[in-house]
């Protein structure tokens, strides 16, 4: 940094609160900026959400100070018009799970391929390889600026009746699923019943004892406490839900550049470390493992490749004819990208 840039920065530091009432009275930058999360506080995915707001408004020096709208407060629970909402400028900023935006964004189904993804290392690889290029473009063609990816987490299985290990465990078992066809299309396939419900009246749900079965990374299951009814849990990452950080486009371009790039830094750190946080303890050793069967008393499910193999089966023509409405082209270049992580898989 040059000195009289850094003389600059540092000024605008120290004057902050005037400088952000100047920006403010010029009409450009509003007084407060919407960020919508799904879900609460208290998950790697809001503890982002709140690093990010605080991040953003120390290094602007209070130029651009942003309030977190968690648990679905900004859309009344109706998960998939989040994406719209940014586009209709309701909310500013969002940290959005990809299954939710699916619903505006059809390719972002490929994350949703069941077993498409054999771990985390294959993620990152589509992620930062054309196919996750291409998404983001995609995403900026719709008016919303994506600016980094983050985690939710590989999608597992819980549920209240028993150990699911093969397809045949599955018939007729009820499972809560995000309201996406793709969704529903695959527990249709495997025999179980879909229901659809947003993310907030699942876990009342849940707590109240009347829903068998849903699906959710272990980064979820845990601080929603959903052990406690489901003893069951089977990891078979079957999809995963990555994460969008990212701002309307009418925002985006009302910020001066210097702003810019201190979100867009911002941003790709905090959520580096969201990503990391999410999967703590689910690469690798595995850790996580025996805190769930320990500490919250569940029975995990392991499905051996035999097993997981059957379950792709059963659900290869959703496969199939989710290729077709993500792209065929698109899909096949993640297979690849795919095909090439495994060796750095475990
Ligand atoms: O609703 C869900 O299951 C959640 C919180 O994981 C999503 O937003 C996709």
């Amino acid at each position: 940094m040059d000195r009289r840039r850094f003389m600059l920065t540092s000024l605008a530091g120290a004057l902050g609160a005037p400088l952000a009432a100047e920006a403010q009275q010029a009409g450009v930058y509003k007084s407060e900026y919407k960020l919508s999360v799904v879900v609460g506080e208290d998950t790697p995915w809001g503890r982002a959400a709140t690093r990010f707001a605080d991040a953003v408004r120390y290094r602007t020096g209070g130029r651009i100070q942003i309030k977190n709208y968690f648990d679905g407060r900004l859309f009344a629970d109706q998960q998939t018009t989040e994406f719209a909402l940014l586009q209709q400028g309701v909310a500013d900023f969002a940290i959005g799970s990809t299954i939710n935006w699916s619903s505006q964004v059809k390719e972002l189904n490929v994350f949703a391929l069941p077993f498409l993804f054999p771990g985390y290392a294959a993620v990152d690889a589509v992620q930062a390889g054309e196919p996750g290029k291409r998404v983001f473009k995609l995403i900026e063609q719709k008016g919303v600026v994506p600016i980094a990816w983050g985690e939710n987490g590989f999608r597992e299985l819980t549920n209240s009746k028993r150990p699911v290990r093969r397809p045949e465990d599955l018939q007729g078992l009820t499972v809560r699923v995000v309201g996406i066809p793709i969704y529903g299309d695959i527990f249709r396939a495997l025999g179980a019943n879909p229901v659809n419900m947003n993310f907030g009246q699942a876990v009342d749900a849940i707590r109240q004892g009347r829903l068998e079965g849903q699906e959710n990374p272990v980064a979820l299951i845990v601080p929603y406490r959903f052990w406690v009814a489901h003893k069951h849990l089977t990891l078979w990452h079957y999809t995963v839900d990555p994460l969008i950080l990212a701002v309307s486009a009418k925002i985006w371009k009302g910020f001066g550049a210097e702003d810019r790039t201190i979100v867009g830094k911002a941003a790709e750190e905090i959520m580096a470390v969201q990503k990391q946080e999410a999967r703590q303890g689910l690469q690798h050793d595995m850790m996580a493992l025996d805190t769930l069967q320990r500490i919250y008393g569940m029975e995990v499910v392991v499905p051996s490749p035999k097993d997981l193999a059957a379950f792709a089966d059963k659900t290869r023509l959703v496969y199939e004819k989710w290729s077709k409405e993500i792209g065929v082209d698109l899909v096949s270049r993640a297979e690849r990208i795919v095909a090439n992580s495994h060796k750095y898989e475990n």
